[in-house]
C-alpha cells in the first residue's frame, strides 16, 4: 500500500551531471498550515507527532505563523501521512503552497 505523492509543480531535482550514485533525491520539504494551534505549546505537540513518522528528517513547528515545515524522504513517507500524524495529534493540517 505504498502511495506515491508528487507535489504539483514541485519538480524533483535531478542529480547533477556526473554526480554518480548519490541518493539524495528523496528529500523534500513541505510547509503544513496548522490552524488548530492555540498557544505556544501546541507546536511542540505537532513537532513530536511529525517526528514519529518514519522518513521525517527535520521538523520546524511554529505558533506564529501556525505552521510546520517538514523535511522528509518521499521514498519513506508521504504528505498524506504527515497530515494524518498531525490530525491524530489533534491538529489537522493542510499543505501550504
Ligand atoms: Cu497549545
Amino acid at each position: 500500500m505504498l502511495k506515491q505523492w508528487k507535489i504539483a509543480g514541485g519538480s524533483i531535482v535531478v542529480g547533477g551531471v556526473g554526480c554518480a550514485g548519490i541518493g539524495l533525491s528523496g528529500n523534500q520539504t513541505v510547509t503544513l498550515s496548522v490552524p488548530g494551534m492555540t498557544c505556544s505549546a501546541c507546536p511542540i505537540t505537532v513537532k513530536k507527532a511529525l517526528q514519529k513518522v518514519q522518513g521525517v528528517a527535520k521538523v520546524t513547528a511554529t505558533f506564529e505563523p501556525k505552521e510546520a515545515v517538514v523535511t522528509f524522504d518521499d521514498r519513506k513517507t508521504t504528505i498524506d501521512r504527515l497530515r494524518e500524524a498531525t490530525t491524530h495529534a489533534g491538529y489537522p493540517s493542510t499543505v501550504k503552497e
